[in-house]
C-alpha cells in the first residue's frame, strides 16, 4: 500500500504488553480474544524478562511520580512473575481501538466490560494500579516503545 493511502487510512502500530499480573492470572487467552474484536493484525510477539533498564526507559515519563519505584518493580515482576508478553498490533486506528478495549488507567474507574475494568485492581500495599495490560497512547510513544521492546527484524512487515 502506498504511503499516501496509509496516511488517509491512519495505519499505525501499537505496543501491547500483557503485564506480569495478566500472565500469572492466566489472562493471555482472554486478552487476545478480546483484542481480536479490533480485527487488527499481530505483527510481533514475544515473552520478555524485563530488565530494570528496559522498565525505566519504558516508564521514563513517570520517573518523578511517587509510584515510580513500585511501578518498576511491578513491571519487572516482583509481585507476580518475572515476564511480560509483548506484542505489536498494526492496522487502521490501532492505538485508539486497543485503548478503548483496554479501558481507563485506573481499574476502578475503567468500564467493567473493558480488560482493565474486568481484571485490574489497585494494590493496597503498593498503591500501584495493577491494570493487566499496557497499550500505547499515541503514535509517537508507540514507535518509541516498539523500538525499546523489539528489534525491527522481529516484526513482520
Ligand atoms: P496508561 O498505562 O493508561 O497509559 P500511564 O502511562 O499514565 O497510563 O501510567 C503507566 C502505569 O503507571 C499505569 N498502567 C499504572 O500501572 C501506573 N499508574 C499510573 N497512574 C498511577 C497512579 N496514580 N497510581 C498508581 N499507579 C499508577
Amino acid at each position: 500500500m502506498s504511503e499516501e493511502k496509509n496516511k488517509v487510512k491512519n495505519e499505525e502500530r501499537s505496543l501491547i504488553l500483557i503485564k506480569p499480573d495478566g500472565l500469572i492470572k492466566s489472562l493471555t487467552g482472554n486478552i487476545i480474544s478480546k483484542l481480536s474484536e479490533t480485527e487488527l493484525k499481530i505483527v510481533g510477539a514475544k515473552i520478555v524478562n524485563v530488565s530494570r533498564e528496559l522498565a525505566e526507559s519504558h516508564y521514563e515519563e513517570h520517573k518523578e511520580k511517587p509510584f515510580f519505584e513500585e511501578l518498576i518493580k511491578y513491571i519487572m515482576g516482583e509481585y507476580h512473575t518475572d515476564r511480560v508478553f509483548a506484542m505489536v498490533y498494526k492496522g487502521v486506528d490501532a492505538i485508539t481501538k486497543v485503548r478503548e478495549l483496554a479501558g481507563k488507567t485506573n481499574p476502578e474507574e475503567a468500564n467493567p466490560i473493558t480488560i482493565r475494568g474486568k481484571y485490574g485492581r489497585i494494590n493496597t500495599k503498593t498503591g500501584v494500579f495493577e491494570n493487566v495490560i499496557h497499550a500505547s497512547d499515541c503514535k509517537e510513544n508507540a514507535e518509541r516503545e516498539i523500538r525499546l521492546w523489539f528489534e525491527e527484524h522481529e516484526i513482520v512487515s
